[in-house]
């Protein structure tokens, strides 16, 4: 794909919803087209505030909600700075979870002091997605898939707040038209193709449009 910058495309969706299945293939495909791809995906558990960040996750420590929300940012602000490097030197950054996660797993929790509003606003600054995918299923058809049920969020309500949330965010002007909703409950092969041809049609928009950061 022509043009001076790469684009961010970031993967949403309950947890087993199959992000990091297609952020895989999705990279794949690019790579063979011979385009420079960078996957990364949040939380980053391998720096010292993903380590705490782990460690919340599977139980081993608790932590005050907003602290958690506030870390949870933190570690996608410690890899800011490279994501723009890399967008800005042509690179294609591809990643599993972003902001969006960051807002709807808190906002869930229903703490009286953490709408959705609030749970925005250190994601304000970040580098923007020119392309959300979210891969929409149902809590209980992600409930039927290997492996779920060990870490702290996968739960069956908490996952059908998160979804309803995602679908809140969907409708707001910030994030509106960067959303793309992707039918998460068919194979992966007719995923992985419908996804290639949203990012596709994505990156001709951004060709016609101009590549600027926004
Ligand atoms: P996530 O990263 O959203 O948690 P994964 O990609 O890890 O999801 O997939 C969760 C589980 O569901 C894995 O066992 C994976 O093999 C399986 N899976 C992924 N995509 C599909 C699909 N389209 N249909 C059925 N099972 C899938
Ligand atoms: P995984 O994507 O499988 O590595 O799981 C990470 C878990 O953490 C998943 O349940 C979603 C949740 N999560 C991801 N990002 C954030 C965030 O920024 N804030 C909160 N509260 N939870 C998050
Ligand atoms: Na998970
Ligand atoms: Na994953």
């Amino acid at each position: 794909m022509k043009g001076t910058r790469g684009m961010l495309v970031v993967f949403e969706g309950l947890d087993r919803s199959g992000k990091s299945t297609q952020c895989e293939k999705l990279v794949q495909t690019l790579r063979n087209e011979g385009e420079r791809v960078e996957h990364m995906r949040f939380p980053n558990r391998t720096t010292p505030v993903g380590q705490i960040i782990n460690n919340y996750l599977t139980g081993e420590i608790q932590q005050e909600d907003h602290v958690i929300h506030l870390l949870f940012s933190a570690n996608r602000w410690e890899s800011a700075q490279a994501i723009e490097n890399h967008i800005k030197s042509g690179t294609t950054v591809i990643i599993d979870r972003y902001s969006y996660s960051g807002c709807v797993y808190s906002a869930a929790k229903q703490n009286k002091t953490m709408d959705l509003a609030w749970c925005r606003h250190p994601e304000e600054g970040l580098p923007r997605p020119d392309l959300c995918l979210f891969l929409d299923l149902s809590s209980e058809e992600a409930a039927k898939r290997g492996g779920f049920g060990t870490e702290r969020y996968e739960k069956q309500d908490l996952q059908a707040r998160v979804r309803d949330l995602y679908a809140e965010m969907g409708q707001h002007p910030e994030e509106r038209e960067d959303i793309v909703v992707i039918n998460a409950g068919r194979s992966i092969e007719e995923l992985q193709r419908d996804i290639l041809k949203v990012v596709q049609v994505s990156s001709r928009q951004l060709d016609t449009h101009g590549r600027e950061l926004r």
